[in-house]
């Protein structure tokens, strides 16, 4: 589903504004730091496209953001993602590769909607999201008991939460969506009570921490891949959070009882090698914490790294 093979665009968000930690802002410029862009060139011989530094969108943060049907920092939120979408748009129109660095989660409202349109537009085609978390970041903004919008990009996305106000989300339009059996969950561990009452009601495919443990990580991704189809252009959103936080401490809503490194790595090189992936985010890296300070954050570093590769084909023989 790609022009080439070659050409990688990169998106790299500093944004925190869909929960309340800072730190996860910083995300995108610890990872380039450690050196992926230029593992991904070097190493992998890609040709990078887009951005070589870190967008804070300062510009389109408003004075004042009351919270709006319960949901905080609503205008911001927002409106960096409606420009994340035209950002993902860009790169994906051209038939590349798009990686986006976060950020915390909620920027995957801009990312998945930049390239579902792109994709509609380009191939005629609709887009399936993998969506690998601790969470289902799947409220609508009256379910949500925290008001932080990182716990609600799916709804947003698949249209479970509409808005008609454009600086609210009204953006988001039709030719933007996720078709919601287009939609696959792996890792999940941490779900509030209304999401589980709407994964089972809208029917969306979710594997969790314990089917991993019952089927294995090979089976659940086999089952995730069948459920999406063969033929179907894949976003890969990958929350770091949903590994182990022995693997990935730094990380805003940490979750015992993930998945290891390694499970996280195969879910990348499965789809990798399904030849069918369009765009890859990789969210919720904060350098800000961890337990145990600098070895936690070198290990988040590390394992984010390691899934970008692993996605972008570093492993296959
Ligand atoms: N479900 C909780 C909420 O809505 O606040 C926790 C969400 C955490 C979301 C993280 C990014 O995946
Ligand atoms: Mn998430
Ligand atoms: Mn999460
Ligand atoms: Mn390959």
């Amino acid at each position: 589903f790609l022009k080439s093979q070659e050409d990688l665009g990169v998106v790299a968000v500093g944004f925190s504004g869909g929960q309340g930690k800072s730190g996860v802002d910083e995300g995108p410029q610890v990872l380039i730091e450690s050196g992926l862009l230029t593992q991904l060139s070097d190493s992998l011989g890609y040709k990078l496209h887009g951005d070589d530094k870190v967008h804070s969108y300062a510009e389109l943060l408003p004075q004042s953001d009351e919270p709006y049907r319960g949901m905080k920092n609503p205008l911001a939120v927002s409106a960096v993602t409606r420009r994340i979408a035209e950002q993902t748009y860009e790169q994906s129109r051209e038939g590349r590769m798009t990686l986006t660095l976060g950020g915390d989660h909620s920027i995957a409202i801009g990312t998945v909607a930049g390239v579902a349109k792109a994709t509609r537009e380009r191939l005629g085609r609709e887009t399936a999201v993998i969506w690998v978390d601790a969470h289902a970041d799947i409220n609508r903004p009256e379910d949500s008991d925290s008001g932080n919008i990182h716990g609600m990009p799916v709804a947003f996305l698949t249209g479970l939460a509409t808005e008609e106000k454009e600086e609210y989300f009204g953006w988001i339009k039709d030719d933007m969506r996720l078709n919601k059996r287009k939609l696959v969950y792996i890792g999940l561990r941490d779900v509030d009570q209304a999401e589980k009452v709407i994964l089972r009601e809208h029917g969306i495919k979710a594997f969790s921490m314990f089917d991993i443990d019952r089927y294995g990580i090979g089976r659940v991704v086999e089952m995730a891949l069948a459920h999406i189809g063969s033929d179907t252009p894949i976003h890969l959103s990958f929350d770091v959070d949903a590994l182990d936080p022995q693997w990935a401490p730094s990380t805003g809503t940490p979750v015992r009882g993930g998945l290891t490194l390694r499970e996280g790595d195969f879910i990348c090189e499965s789809v990798h090698q399904t030849g069918n992936l369009v765009a890859m985010d990789l969210v919720e890296v904060n350098p800000q914490l961890a337990q145990d300070q600098l070895v936690g954050v070198q290990e988040t570093i590390r394992a984010g790294c390691s899934l970008v590769r692993c996605a972008l084909g570093e492993s296959l023989l």
